[in-house]
């Protein structure tokens, strides 16, 4: 089977109308964002560039674990950056930013790690009473990348962020709506066609003028000016981390599925 069919089978792509819908389907990895998988969702969009004007990301209905973030096999463990401009990840995110369409983030279950920097990468978030939604990098000993953090820094308030960060803990979806990482909570009976139904109504608009506010909003948004030696600083700071022997024993003790025990160094 050719990688875009593996890639196909485990992300769906259906148009409705204008609407276009990736669905997540690997679930006995719970979804994890896997290169294959990621590569389904970038070719997913792509097919439907020029043909929709708002698409839906979304899993299988009901799940438990709407994605288990990064693939955990697949980060760098050769002391390169495990989140580099290029990782598969990032290109996925930058696919989502740049799609000239709103994409809707309908979320059932239990978002992690870089899940949680796809589903902000989206335009607008909806979801039911079972979302939940956790950062993990400090589960792992992985520093996360400038990018990434930027993201959450246009969004959400710093203290979250840190919190989110510092407890690797899941944010409840009440709480979720509370800090504006939802734009809606709704029933998992009516998320299916409440979402739709918002899909369908940024149908009707303009989409010329959709297009252009939402590449605006992100080219403000994104635009953090750093200076080069700031730049330079950071990337050093995450070097010592991604060198780490942390970041070794946070990958083992995941794949050994054991508790990983961090020296600090
Ligand atoms: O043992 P098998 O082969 O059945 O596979 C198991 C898991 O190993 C696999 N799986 C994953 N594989 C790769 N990467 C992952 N992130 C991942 N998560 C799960 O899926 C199969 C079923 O998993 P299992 O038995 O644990 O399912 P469960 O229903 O009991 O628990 C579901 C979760 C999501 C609570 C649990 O799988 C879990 O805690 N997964 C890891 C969540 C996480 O820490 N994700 C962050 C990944 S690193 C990342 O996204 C960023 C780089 S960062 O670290 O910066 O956030």
């Amino acid at each position: 089977m050719s990688s875009a069919t593996v890639s196909q089978e485990l992300v769906h792509s259906e148009l409705r109308g204008e609407v276009g819908i990736l669905t997540l389907d690997n679930y006995a990895k719970r979804n994890a964002l896997s290169r294959e998988l990621l590569r389904g969702l970038v070719d997913g969009l792509q097919g439907f560039s020029g043909k929709v004007r708002a698409v839906i990301l979304r899993a299988e209905q009901d799940v438990k674990v709407w994605s288990a973030g990064h693939d955990v096999t697949e980060l760098a463990h050769d002391k390169s950056d495990p989140l580099a401009y290029g990782d598969p990840l990032e290109v996925a995110l930058r696919a989502i930013r740049n799609f000239p369409a709103p994409v809707i983030a309908m979320v059932q279950g239990s978002v992690w790690g870089g899940a949680f920097d796809l589903v902000m990468s989206c335009d607008i978030v909806i979801a039911d009473e079972t979302a939940s939604f956790a950062i993990t990098p400090a589960n792992l000993g992985l520093p996360y990348n400038t990018a990434g953090l930027l993201h959450f820094i246009g969004r959400l308030p710093l203290n979250l962020i840190k919190e989110m960060f510092f407890t690797a803990a899941p944010i409840k979806a009440q709480d979720s709506a509370r800090w504006g990482i939802v734009n809606h909570l709704v029933s998992s009976t009516d998320i299916d066609n409440f979402t739709f139904a918002m899909a369908q109504e940024i149908c009707t608009k303009a989409p010329l003028a959709i297009a252009v506010v939402k590449e605006q909003l992100t080219v403000l948004s994104d635009y953090e000016p750093i200076a080069a030696q700031i730049f330079e600083h950071i990337e050093d700071l995450r070097r010592k981390v991604y060198d780490s022997e942390d970041f070794q024993e946070g990958l083992s003790a995941f794949l050994q599925k054991r508790r990983p025990s961090f020296q600090g160094k």
